[in-house]
């Protein structure tokens, strides 16, 4: 058995590990064990399974090995192949839950399940695509809308709309590269045409057809996501939450959200607060229904409703191990298909949702976006009337809990920043005093901390130690996913949290009201990140590379976050990865990437296992970008 010490930074994770053992109950961790070491092939990304006269696995090491796979493929064909594939999973997986929102927002109605919430952020985003709303109904202006977004995804000629809200010397660099990407889905396409056997080989040209991908992913699915979320949903604002496992209630229904729609978790929420199903809540004995959220759904319920925070990826199973959780309910991406033996062990049910993860021996129940709501309050019935099996002896819910403040959209954080602007020399509604503040040096720049946790590293700490290191150097931290959370449960994500920042950071936090560390939501949500970091860039009349501002994947594990780790350099901001993609195998590949792409797109990959060695890193990096900002004026 592993030393369960170097598993996580929280105690609480270890209590339920052990208590998982002595009830038999097998977990990531047991896997992990049996697994071993990962296969060094897959590791360094050289085993190719692209064609049957394979699998081919070549030798990353000249002169040792087959050098070439059957058809001649290199080690640097193939590494780049496979990575390509990467980005184009991430970026579909992004993009179909775009396509998902969008499809809901032309179902939209005044008196329908899903709703218009944010009518200015629509008019706004009608106005930016060029759509009539005078004297319009605004379910026609949505549904004008999202047929447009719609056709992002298939549209046979021009590039994305939402490249035009770059700055302008972002928008030639993409001219330049050919990088500007067209239809989402015929990047996804091409990149799967492009690695298919015998088609392209040269290693560069894949890391270029790579950016272009993940840029649909990144300035088309995720920007989709984001902003029609916000339409339909609501744009979120601060608010209160706690986090972490303790938020579950022993006496109350507990249901955990997990996947990633907004469009189904907002439903549950809606059906949570039911009367009559708060009424049978209580008529099986329970005192009310807890709503918990994890990975990213629990971010976008968090955001806009306070649901307060279960906990991220690694804890799904350890959630279900308290014993008191009714209902896991799911829909997409990041779902462990072992909740299905761990959920067996207890009296929770797993339902999963969407006909795209239907996963082995859970209970499906589909949900129906036409009768959304109707299909919520069933699946929610379902957890409340499992109340009655929880197994008495079996029920152990650790204490741990911190109090949390999130909700940073753009428009929340401007709303901040103007509590500190003389409305008599300077207009509201801008992103000057983060300018300000960033040239001044006060703030030495910023920080977008995001994605996953992974068993290479102990459970939260690269998140934790990088976000620390960064505040206590007067660097902001924005983040998303399941980084954020980490933030959240170890407290970071608190306005109390100011008092571990640098001098000048704890100055804004004060005058601005801001924790240190700011939660802007769900993976898709990276897209407000990037947003932030153009807007700034244009007021500033620079490129978002001229900019003090890195990203950060400390536990990254998903191809989603390859997509995003691609678009966020070909934006022109350095990502440093804690975990090692699988290129290291070609040091073509990682020569392209941790060096010769900052020549085409002014940023790079720092790839680095050890999380505080990466932070040091990141100064140093921002230190430089300061230097060539200020010649720049
Ligand atoms: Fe999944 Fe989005 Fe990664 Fe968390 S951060 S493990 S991708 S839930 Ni998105
Ligand atoms: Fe082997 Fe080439 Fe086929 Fe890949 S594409 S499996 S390297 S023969």
């Amino acid at each position: 058995m592993s030393d369960t010490k170097m598993v996580s930074l929280d105690a609480m994770d270890e209590q339920l590990i052990q208590k998982a053992k002595q009830e038999g109950v097998e977990t990531m961790w047991d896997r992990k064990v049996t697994m071993k070491a990962p296969c060094g092939f897959g590791e360094k990304g050289v085993c190719c399974r692209i064609c049957a006269m394979g699998p081919c696995r070549v030798s990353p090491v000249e002169g040792k090995g087959a050098q070439r796979g059957i058809c001649g493929a290199t080690a640097d064909t193939i590494v780049a192949r496979n990575f390509a594939r990467m980005i184009a999973a991430g970026t579909a997986a992004h993009s179909d839950h775009a396509r998902e929102i969008a499809h809901v927002m032309h179902l939209a109605s005044k008196d329908g399940n899903y709703t218009i919430k944010d009518e200015k952020k629509l008019l706004r985003l009608a106005e930016e695509w060029e759509v009539k709303t005078e004297g319009k109904d605004i379910y026609d202006i949505a549904h004008e809308v999202a047929e447009i977004a719609l056709n992002e995804f298939g549209k046979p000629f021009g590039t994305l709309r939402f490249l035009e809200r770059a700055p302008e010397p972002r928008k030639k660099i993409w001219e330049k590269l050919k990088i500007k990407p067209r239809a989402i889905d015929r990047e996804i396409a091409t990149i799967m045409h492009s690695t298919h056997m015998g088609c392209t080989s040269d290693a560069e040209s894949l890391i270029h057809m790579g950016m272009r991908t993940a840029l649909a992913d990144g300035w088309g699915g995720s920007m989709i996501g984001t902003e029609f979320s916000d339409i339909l949903f609501g744009t979120p604002v601060p608010r209160e939450t706690e986090a972490n496992l303790g938020v579950l209630e022993e006496k109350q229904i507990n249901i955990l959200l997990h996947g990633h729609e907004p469009s189904l978790s907002e439903m549950i929420v809606m059906a949570s607060q039911d009367p009559e199903l708060v009424k049978l809540a209580h008529e099986v004995g329970a005192e009310g229904i807890n709503l918990a959220g994890m990975c990213c759904t629990g971010n976008e319920v968090t955001m806009r409703h306070g649901v307060k925070i279960a906990g991220n990826f690694y804890q799904q199973e350890l959630a279900v191990l308290t014993g008191v959780v009714e209902a896991v309910i799911v829909d997409v991406q990041c779902i462990f298909p072992s909740l299905t033996p761990i959920t067996d062990c207890y009296h929770t049910k797993f339902i999963t949702t969407s006909p795209k993860a239907k996963i082995t021996g859970a209970t499906h129940i589909e949900f129906n976006e036409e009768k959304a709501l109707e299909s919520a309050k069933g699946i929610v019935r379902e957890a409340i009337e499992n109340f009655k099996n929880r197994k008495q002896d079996k029920i152990f819910i650790p204490k741990t809990k911190a109090q949390a403040t999130v909700g940073y959209s753009v428009e929340a954080v401007i709303k901040q920043l103007d509590r500190v602007v003389n409305s008599q020399i300077d207009p509201l509604g801008t992103v000057k005093p983060l300018a300000d503040v960033i040239k001044a040096g006060v703030l030495r720049g910023a920080a977008g901390i995001v994605g996953c946790n992974n068993p290479k590293t102990q459970h939260d700490y690269g998140h934790i130690e990088v976000m620390k290191k960064l505040i206590a150097n007067d660097v902001i931290v924005v983040t998303t996913g399941c980084a954020a959370q980490a933030a959240a449960k170890a407290g970071l994500t608190s306005k109390d949290a100011a008092k571990l920042a640098g001098k000048g950071l704890q100055a804004v936090c004060e005058l601005v009201d801001i924790p240190p560390v700011l939660h802007m939501g769900s993976c898709v949500d990276i897209s407000r990140i990037i947003t932030l970091v153009s807007e700034t860039a244009k007021f500033m009349g620079v490129d978002n590379c001229d900019l003090p501002v890195v990203g950060v994947a400390p536990e990254w594990m998903s191809e989603k976050a390859v997509a995003i780790g691609n678009y966020v350099m070909a934006s022109g901001i350095d990502v440093f990865l804690g975990v090692l993609p699988p290129v290291t195998g070609s040091p073509e590949v990682v020569d392209l990437l941790t060096n010769r792409v900052e020549e085409m797109t002014g940023a790079k990959f720092f790839m680095d296992e050890d999380s505080l060695k990466l932070a040091d890193m990141m100064l140093v990096r921002i230190e430089e970008k300061r230097k060539n900002l200020e010649k720049l004026g």
